[in-house]
């Protein structure tokens, strides 16, 4: 029997329309689908490569349980209930002696699970949850549009007016997507004739087409969002009437800008006076505009203010919620309650890092999150108290955190670890019993997007079953029952249906909506509403405006206003470092064909991308004796890892980029090449950190570069039957 089923991809943050024809319960095709609301017939390769990833015969297929020493590689199979006895036994030993805070719960980017792993931990009663981006992604800015405007505003893509010009900054939505499908509106946007300002230190496809690409020294974006700001306030281009109305702060603003002349800001930036005052000018005149901001500027130990910084460009240009603007979005349909209101407030002030980091658990607490250097520390030396166990569901953390050697040490001195992934990952080696996920195709979900605009809402059905693959959702739940936890849901349906049910108290006409109804409609659009401060009367503000001020932030001690901090590490905080390490390193930008640290063992993609590559300009590889395609060590003062030059005049002079996610499924060794590649082995989780949000710095670090003669990376590629895959 041949079946088509509707459904969406959520192999990154996205939620692509699938058509996946299953024939005698085998996925055979996966194509696009054209009536997707979102991505309107458009995938990525990532997603496109569902069925290979489905059906790879690396995928871990069933429970196991450690057969030897800790990261030895020894494994016995064992069945579902043997597995989850296992974690229940374990779990409940440390949570009787130590208290549930001693179990922290782990995961990686904001994956289908994400919120289910948040409410299966305050279920626990642990407050300590982590995940790789947080302080370093997405939260920092959910939390300053949330204080200066009281939501989090994207671009417009998804009405009637197109964006006269979008301002990219330290993002490359075209790839990254940010949000995903958001990379094919983008891409729609610039080809309708969106006009483009780029700040990046790389020539992306979107700075090629650029009225203003403005090429700055990575780490410098709140000097340069400073400048911006002084241009517009001083020449007066922000919208008068907007401001006099809607703004809070505007005159303090001023002040604080006052000493961010554009000699001074190409100063630090690197970037040349002129262009500085041209681009600002384009943007404050151009309506309507919006601003497509990246995680690049979340990788500093002043990435809030940076964030702050730039989420005041639209507002006072009068760009805020006007179509083919910067908008408020839906807001259809809630995310899974993470039960927060079900953790005890003393389980709660026990949250390692939230009292220094006021801000890292977002405003009101969005996003529970520990602070991830400090529970390192804790894992490592008990303070301020020991953590034994880690539950974790989908988290690369030796190849995604900062300071792989830390955090593989860390790992390494827990009492116990379970880990939930599709692939047996460095980070999987080193548990006690790892458990098979379902992939994309697997499971069911349902799923508002794209990201905060949130306008729609869509469903991931399962279509397939490999070997003993379930879903994180339901694991979760079944561990819920086992550990006597009170769940609120006897399954995921349960949870579904709730959030579905919100929908009806928003929209009377759906009151009835449950996951059975959703299944057979696939996707519900809902109208994009424009000025929706106007309609309130008010701004979900303390003050009810924009709050350029923020008297949040006042109120907790924090600076209310912008500002530039030098990064710890770089040519003018550490002159003597930088004579050692002449070069400014960045790491992360995202790569078109594998989504972080995954997809390696996957031939479609691995084909396209065989090897990283650092980019490296050809005046600095002439410097250093370097030829395109040579291998290469980078080297930071904590560590070194080597790459392939890529020797491009596509980044600025002075500046290597490399990027993330590298490890070997093809090394039959159980650390997988965790070291070799790894752009982590360069960074650090040292302080100083953001004092809002505890962000540590993984761009503008110092480093250098020099030949790697002897590399036997390509060599054991090539003999290893992944290859003979990828080369077919
Ligand atoms: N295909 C794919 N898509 C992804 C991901 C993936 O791994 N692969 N990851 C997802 C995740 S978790 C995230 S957070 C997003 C990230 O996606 P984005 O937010 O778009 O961020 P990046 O791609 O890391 O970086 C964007 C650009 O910032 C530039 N850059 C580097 N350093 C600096 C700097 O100091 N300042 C400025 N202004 N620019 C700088 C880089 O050159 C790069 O072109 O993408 C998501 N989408
Ligand atoms: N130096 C540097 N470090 C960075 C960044 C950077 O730019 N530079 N970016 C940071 C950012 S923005 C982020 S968001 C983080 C991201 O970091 P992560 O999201 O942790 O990314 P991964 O390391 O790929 O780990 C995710 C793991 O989840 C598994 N997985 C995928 N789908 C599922 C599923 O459905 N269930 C389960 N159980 N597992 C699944 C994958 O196989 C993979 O092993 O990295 C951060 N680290
Ligand atoms: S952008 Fe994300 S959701 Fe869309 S096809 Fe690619 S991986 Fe899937
Ligand atoms: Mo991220």
């Amino acid at each position: 029997m041949k079946q088509i089923i509707k459904t969406a991809c959520r192999a990154c943050h996205g939620g692509c329309g699938a058509l996946v024809t299953v024939e005698n319960g085998v996925v055979t095709d996966l194509r696009p689908d054209p009536d997707s609301p979102l991505s309107k017939g458009r995938m990525c390769p990532k997603g496109l490569a569902g069925v290979e990833l489905l059906y790879s015969p690396e995928r871990l297929k069933y429970p196991m349980i450690r057969a030897g020493e800790r990261g030895e590689g020894k494994w016995r199979r064992v069945t579902w209930d043997e597995a989850l006895d296992y974690i229940v036994e374990n779990v409940n030993r440390i949570r009787n002696e130590s208290g549930p805070e001693a179990i922290v719960l782990g995961q990686g980017t904001g994956r289908h699970h994400l919120k289910h792993v948040n409410r299966f931990a305050n279920a626990l009663g642990t407050p300590n949850w982590m995940e790789p981006g947080t302080a370093q992604c997405f939260f920092p800015r959910v939390a300053t549009g949330n204080l200066t405007y009281g939501t989090m505003p994207v671009v417009d893509y998804y009405g009637d007016v197109n964006p006269e010009l979008i301002l990219v900054w330290g993002s490359n939505p075209v790839i990254s997507g940010a949000d995903c499908e958001i990379q094919f509106r983008c891409r729609d946007a610039v080809q309708k004739g969106s006009k483009l300002i780029v700040v990046d230190p790389r020539r992306t496809e979107l700075a090629e087409k650029a009225e203003y690409w403005l090429q700055l020294r990575p780490g410098t974006d709140d000097a340069l969002a400073m400048g911006f700001l002084h241009v517009i306030i001083e020449e007066e281009l922000y919208d008068k009437e907007f401001c006099d109305k809607w703004v809070y702060g505007l005159d303090k603003l001023a002040e604080r800008v006052k000493e961010y002349t554009p000699k001074r800001v190409s100063e630090i930036t690197w970037v040349p006076e002129d262009k500085i005052i041209a681009a600002a000018r384009l943007f404050a005149t151009t309506k309507p505009a919006g601003l497509e901001w990246g995680c690049a500027l979340e990788h500093t130990p002043n990435c809030f203010q940076t964030v702050r910084a730039l989420a005041i460009l639209p507002g006072i240009t009068g760009n805020f919620d006007i179509p083919g603007g910067w908008i408020e979005g839906g807001h259809v349909m809630p995310e899974a309650d993470i039960l927060i209101d079900k953790l005890p407030d003393e389980q709660g002030y026990k949250r390692i890092g939230e009292s220094q980091y006021k801000l890292l658990a977002g405003v009101g607490g969005e996003c529970p999150a520990s602070h991830v250097p400090s529970l390192m520390k804790a894992m490592l030396e008990g303070d301020p108290y020991q953590i034994r166990g880690l539950m974790l569901f989908g988290n690369n953390g030796i190849i995604s955190f900062a300071d792989s050697q830390k955090v593989r040490k860390a790992y390494e001195n827990m009492e116990f670890i379970s880990c939930m992934d599709l692939f047996m990952t460095p980070t999987a080696e080193m548990a006690d019993v790892v458990l098979p996920a379902a992939s994309w195709l697997e499971l069911d979900e349902v799923y508002s997007g794209p990201s905060l605009a949130d306008h729609v809402i869509l469903v991931q059905k399962k279509v397939a079953q490999i070997g003993e693959c379930r879903s994180d959702e339901e694991v979760l739940c079944e561990l819920a029952k086992c550990l006597e936890l009170n769940y609120y849901a006897d399954s995921v349906y349960d949870i579904f249906n709730d959030q579905l049910r919100s929908v009806g108290e928003k929209y009377p006409e759906y009151a009835d909506l449950n996951w059975e109804k959703m299944k057979e409609l696939s996707y519900l659009e809902f109208p994009i509403e424009y000025r929706q401060y106007e309609k309130r009367g008010r701004f979900n503000t303390p003050t009810g405006k924009m709050e350029v001020w923020s008297t949040a932030m006042e109120e907790l001690g924090l600076d209310p206003l912008p500002n530039y901090v030098e990064s710890p590490e770089s040519p003018y905080s550490t002159p003597d470092l930088y004579k050692e390490y002449p070069l400014i390193l960045t790491t992360g930008a995202r790569s078109k064909y594998y989504f972080i640290s995954e997809g390696r063992q996957i031939p479609r993609l691995r084909r396209r991308s065989m090897y990283p590559e650092v980019e490296i300009h050809p005046a600095d590889a002439d410097k250093y004796g370097i030829a395109h395609g040579d291998w290469v060590f980078i080297e930071t003062k904590r560590g070194k890892i080597t790459m392939k030059a890529n020797v491009t005049d596509g980044i600025l002079q002075g500046v290597v980029s490399c990027p993330i996610g590298w490890w070997y499924p093809e090394e039959t060794d159980t650390g997988h090449g965790w070291n070799e590649s790894n752009c982590n082995v360069l960074t650090s989780q040292d302080p100083p950190y953001d004092p809002n949000s505890g962000t540590y710095q993984l761009r503008g670090l110092l480093c250098k570069i020099y030949k790697n003669d002897d590399c036997k990376i390509e060599q054991r590629f090539e003999q290893s039957e992944l290859y003979t895959r990828v080369k077919m």
